[in-house]
C-alpha cells in the first residue's frame, strides 16, 4: 500500500521521533507537588507528505509488515541514547525510561541480544530502562517469555505490565513473570470517581500488584479528583494529562 511505501521511506529517512511523557510520584501530604521520576518513550512519525502522524496510524501496519523490528530497534536505541543524555544533568539523570515493546518484537529469538546491544551501543544504565509488555503478548509459551525476561531482568533492565485488566492475564502466570510493576489501563481511571465497579478495580489491581511485590502505576489521569483518589488507594506513582502530555525532548525541559 501507499502507506507501507511511505513508512518504509519514513525509517530509511529518519523520520521518526520519540515524544516523552512524564511518569511521577505523588506524596499524600504533598498532592500538589509531584515528583518527576522518569518518562514513557512514544513514537511519532513526522511523515513529509503525511504530517505528524499518531502511532495509532501506522503501529499496526508496521507490525504486519515486519517494520516494527528495525522501528521498535530504533525506538529502544533512541531511548537509551536520551537516557545517556539525561545522565548528564542532575535533574534528569536518575529518570527512568519506559519503552513500549510489540508483540512480534518480543517474540523474536534476538529480542534478548537486541535489548543487551541497544544498552552497550549507547552505554546506558539498565537499571533505568523499563520495557513495557501487554499481557496479549504473554500467552503464548509463557516458559519461553520468562526465560527472555530473565535474561533482560538479570542486566538490571525492569518489566511493566502496560494496560493492565483489559487483557487476559492469568493470576499463576502474573506470579512467576518477572514484573516490578502493573500499570493500571485508563479505561478504568477515566471514570474511577463515578463509577463504582472501575473503582472497585482500580483498588484490587493495587493490592493483587503490592501482594506481589509490584509497583502500580496509573494512566490516563487527567483531573486532580483523579490524582488523589489514586494516590488515597496506594497507587505508587502516576502518568497522564494532569502531570503532562507527551512532548518532544526541548518541551519536555521547560515542563
Ligand atoms: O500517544 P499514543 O498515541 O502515543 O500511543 C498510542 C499507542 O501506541 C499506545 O498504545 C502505545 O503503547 C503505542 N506506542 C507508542 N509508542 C510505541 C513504540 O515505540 N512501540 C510500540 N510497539 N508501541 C508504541
Ligand atoms: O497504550 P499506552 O499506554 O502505551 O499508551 C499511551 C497512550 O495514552 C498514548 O496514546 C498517550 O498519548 C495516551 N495518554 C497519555 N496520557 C493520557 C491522558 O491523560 N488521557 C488520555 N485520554 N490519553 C492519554
Ligand atoms: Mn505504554
Ligand atoms: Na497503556
Amino acid at each position: 500500500s501507499e502507506l507501507e511505501k511511505d513508512l518504509r521511506n519514513g525509517l530509511a529517512n529518519q523520520e521518526f521521533v520519540l515524544h516523552y511523557q512524564v511518569q511521577v510520584k505523588v506524596d499524600n501530604n504533598k498532592l500538589h507537588e509531584p515528583t518527576i521520576t522518569g518518562v514513557e518513550a512514544l513514537v511519532r512519525w513526522n511523515s513529509g507528505s503525511r504530517g505528524m502522524v499518531p502511532p495509532a496510524q501506522f503501529i499496526q501496519l508496521a507490525e504486519e509488515t515486519g517494520m516494527i523490528l528495525p522501528l521498535g530497534q530504533w525506538v529502544l536505541e533512541t531511548a537509551c541514547a536520551q537516557l545517556v543524555e539525561w545522565a548528564k544533568s542532575p535533574r534528569t539523570a536518575n529518570w527512568t525510561m519506559a519503552v513500549n515493546v510489540s508483540a512480534s518484537q518480543f517474540a523474536k529469538a534476538d529480542f534478548v541480544t537486541n535489548v543487551y546491544s541497544a544498552l552497550e551501543k549507547t552505554g546506558a544504565r539498565p537499571e533505568l530502562l523499563k520495557l513495557e509488555l501487554t499481557e496479549s503478548m504473554l500467552v503464548v509459551d509463557i516458559e519461553e517469555i520468562i526465560l527472555k525476561m530473565n535474561a533482560i531482568r538479570a542486566r538490571g533492565v525492569s518489566f511493566s505490565l502496560d494496560d493492565f485488566g483489559t487483557g487476559y492475564s492469568s493470576l499463576s502466570y502474573l506470579k512467576r513473570l518477572p514484573l516490578t510493576q502493573l500499570k493500571i489501563d485508563r479505561s478504568f481511571v477515566r471514570d474511577v470517581l463515578t463509577d463504582p465497579s472501575d473503582a472497585v478495580i482500580a483498588r484490587t489491581i493495587v493490592a493483587l500488584g503490592h501482594s506481589l511485590g509490584l509497583k502500580v502505576i496509573a494512566e490516563g489521569v487527567e483531573t486532580e479528583g483523579q490524582r488523589d483518589f489514586l494516590t488515597g488507594i496506594g497507587v505508587d506513582a502516576h502518568q497522564g494529562y494532569l502531570f503532562g502530555k507527551p512532548v518532544g525532548v526541548d518541551a519536555l525541559h521547560t515542563l
